[in-house]
């Protein structure tokens, strides 16, 4: 088992409640275990700004599944939320994305981990931290120096669910 860092992000279609049904769901994948979740964090568009204000939040997941496995299960759970991917950056009723595998750093055409965009993304740093604060991100170096560098920015918590699963 090792533990991988999910990044939900939602803009569309009441936002709030899917947020919630993804950690649910996420929850469901096979041979994984929901380890924790933050908080709800609104924060303003990045990319258009014609677009409503996003929710985001971070999962920690216990998982024995490969990363393209694992991968695969995050697209299932988006397309089950009638994700239809338009503009680069644009809206979507629920994106998934594998910001951290274990201590790995993976190059292949489908996949980047750690995600490309996590060292400089207030909607990530933050929650991220909230969850797991002493985290080393491979080749980027100790979270809490990364988010030293991110302005907190409009992000708000919008609904403290921090919950650390207890056994
Ligand atoms: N892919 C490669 N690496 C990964 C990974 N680590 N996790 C590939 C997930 N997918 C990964 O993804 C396109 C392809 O990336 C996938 O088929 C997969 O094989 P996508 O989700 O269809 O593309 P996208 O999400 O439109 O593009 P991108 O660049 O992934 O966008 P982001 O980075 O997800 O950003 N503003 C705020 N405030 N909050 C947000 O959450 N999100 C976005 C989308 C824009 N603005 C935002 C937010
Ligand atoms: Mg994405």
């Amino acid at each position: 088992m090792v533990t991988a860092y999910i990044g939900l992000g939602s803009n569309l279609a009441d936002p709030q409640a899917r947020l919630r049904r993804a950690f649910a769901e996420l929850a469901q994948l096979p041979q994984s275990q929901l380890l924790a979740q933050s908080s709800l964090y609104r924060s303003a568009p990045m990319g258009s700004q014609d677009q409503p204000d996003y929710l985001n939040a971070v999962a920690a997941l216990e998982t024995a599944l490969s990363p393209l496995a694992l991968l695969a299960g995050l697209q299932a759970v988006e397309a089950a939320h009638q994700r239809v991917r338009g503009e680069r950056w644009g809206p979507r009723t629920l994106d998934l994305d594998l910001l951290l595998y274990a201590d790995q750093t993976i190059d292949l055409p489908t996949l980047t981990v750690p995600h490309p965009g996590l060292y400089e993304r207030n909607f990530v740093l933050y929650p991220l931290a909230e969850i797991a604060p002493g985290l080393v991100i491979p080749g980027l170096g100790v979270l809490g120096e990364l988010l030293a560098r991110c302005e907190r920015g409009s992000l708000l918590v919008i609904e403290k669910t921090s919950r650390i699963r207890a056994d």
